[in-house]
Parts: structure tokens; sequence; C-alpha cells
């Protein structure tokens, strides 16, 4: 028995580092039965003939685990956005973001394909830009094309175990070859007859980027909120958080309640009011329980 790191899931295989060497390994039988499913980022105790030839026999315990992307154990999660091509979307973002909190991790914005932005485009893209940061989010600006963020991004990878997530099409794995160029994944045009990426990642991979370790993941095509609750909600908005000690009713839920600091602050203009609508259409779906598709 040997232990090792997952890096890498696909087609039934997994891929476990151990002493510098990649054994592909397949997971027992019984986990089936158990409902145990190995991810990227697990660390297992395996068996092996040969390096062709192992069985994952346990998977210890995690730190954390995100069902999308399916990945396990990490640090934070770089949330990958385009500013055009797909368009930029608070909804999507302030869904993943939600996601994320919920479960501890930290969130860093990446606003990919700034190079596309124009004259009518570019005040839009940086009014949400300066919302986020003023939140206090990390938002990095980035472009493949003209090499902008990039040195930027690079020391918040440094010694850390990274998720990149976003929609397909965004440049995930582009700004992934654009930090290390020997890499050559697999990147594609976004098909514009559906308007949506074509979903050229197919697996997720954990990759060595300077000392750090980086998860190129598929887009996605579906974000819920299966595991949230309804009083979680308030405490994955950070600026709501901030300020629910100043609600007049302790547990507010910034919904109807009077004398809510939460909504003074968006009479204010202290608010964005889509992260208030947001987070009002989160709510209504927590309740329902609904399913939403992109
Ligand atoms: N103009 C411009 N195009 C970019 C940039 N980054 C990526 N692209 C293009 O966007 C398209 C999609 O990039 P990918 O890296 O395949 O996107 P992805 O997020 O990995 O997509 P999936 O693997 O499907 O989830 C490619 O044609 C890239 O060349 C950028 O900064 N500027
Ligand atoms: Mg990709
Ligand atoms: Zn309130």
């Amino acid at each position: 028995m040997a232990e090792g790191k997952i890096m890498k899931a696909l087609s039934g295989f997994y891929y476990v580092l151990s002493d510098g060497e990649i054994i592909q390994c397949r997971g027992r039988g019984v986990f089936r039965k158990q409902k145990i499913t190995p991810l990227v980022g697990d660390y297992v105790i395996f068996q092996a003939e040969s390096k062709t030839d192992g069985y994952i026999m346990e998977v210890c315990e995690r730190k954390n685990e995100l069902i999308r992307p399916p990945i396990a154990n990490v640090d934070q999660a770089i949330l990958v956005f385009s500013a055009v091509e797909p368009d930029f979307s608070t909804m999507l973002l302030d869904r993943f973001l939600v996601l994320i909190e919920a479960k501890d991790i930290r969130p860093i914005i990446v606003v990919n394909k700034m190079d596309l932005l124009n004259e009518k485009t570019k005040p839009i893209v940086q009014g949400y830009i300066s919302d986020y940061r003023r939140i206090g989010y990390d938002v990095i600006e980035t472009s493949i094309v003209t090499k902008a963020g990039l040195e930027q991004l690079l020391p918040y990878l440094e010694g850390k175990i990274s998720v990149f997530a976003g929609q397909s099409g965004v440049g995930k794995s582009s700004l992934l070859n654009a930090l290390r160029p020997d890499l050559q994944l697999k990147t594609n045009d976004i098909s514009f007859h559906l308007g949506r990426g074509k979903h050229t990642t197919r697996h997720v991979e954990l990759i060595e980027i300077g000392d750090g370790l980086v998860a190129d993941t598929p887009g996605f095509s579906a974000l819920e909120f299966q595991d949230i609750e309804e009083e979680q909600l308030p405490l994955c908005f950070p600026e709501f958080r901030q300020r629910s000690h100043e609600c007049k009713f302790r547990g507010c839920t910034h919904m109807t309640e009077p004398k809510c600091a939460v909504k003074s602050a968006l009479e204010a203009g202290d608010i964005p009011v889509y992260r208030y609508n947001h987070y009002r259409h989160f709510m209504e779906e927590i309740k329902e329980r609904k399913t939403r598709y992109y």
C-alpha cells in the first residue's frame, strides 16, 4: 500500500502522484456501493502491481470538496469570467461566489479578455469590477492577447492548490497556457451559433505552475444551491454579513424586516441594486430548490 494524490481523473481512471511517479488507478468496486467518488485533489491509499495497474483502496478525509467543478482539498478558487464573449454576468458571478463562500474557500475573481472591450462596454465592465473590489474581493484584469494581469495573477498561485472555475469559453485553459507556455492545453473558439462555449476541456487536472498546483476544469452548464440553507445565504454576501449586526433584528434575512441595515445601505447606494436582487432571487430559489441552467 502506498499514499498519493489524485492529479487527474479521466474515463474511469485516476492518475495518482506518489513519490514523483504517476500511477494509473481504478477505484475499488465497493466505492460505487458506498457512494464514494474519488476526486482530483484527494489524498488516497492505493495498491499497484505496475504503473498502469493500480487500485485506490481508500480516500482520505477531505478539507473541502466542490461538486462543480468536482475537486477536493483546494486552498482557493480562481473564478474566471470574460469581459465579453461570453458577456460578463454578475448573476453568474454572484452564484459562484455564494457557492465558494459557503464552503469557506477563498475566491479570487479574474476578468479575462479585457482586450476585447470597446468604448461602450469598457465603462460597464469597469463599473462592475469596482463594485466587487469595494466588497473586498480581489479582482484581476487579464488578457492573453496583451498579457496584461498575468504577472499579477502568478503570485496568487504560489504554494497553493487553486482551482480555475468558470463558464465554458472564458479562457481558463488559455490563461494556464499563457502562464506556462510549455503546457499546450487544448483551447477552442466559442461556438457563436450557440453563444456558449463548446466545453473544450473535458476533464479535471492538476497542473504545476511555479510551486503551486492549479486545476483546469471544464466549463459548467448548471450551478445549483443544493446544499445551501436559507440561513446560510446572508453569510455568503460579505457586505451583508458585515452590516447585519446593525440590523434591528438578530438573524435578519434582509427581506421584509424593518430597520434593516442592508436595505438602508441599498437605499443609500452603498450596495449595488443587482447584488441585492440576486440575493432575493437566490433566496427564492433555495426556498423552491429549483435548478437553473445556463
Ligand atoms: N481576445 C481574447 N481571446 C481569448 C482570451 N483568452 C482566451 N481567449 C479565447 O477564448 C477562447 C476560449 O478559450 P479556452 O481557454 O478554450 O476557454 P476555457 O475556459 O478553457 O473553456 P472550456 O475548456 O470549454 O471550459 C479561445 O479561442 C481563446 O483563444 C483573451 O484574453 N483575449
Ligand atoms: Mg478549457
Ligand atoms: Zn437586515
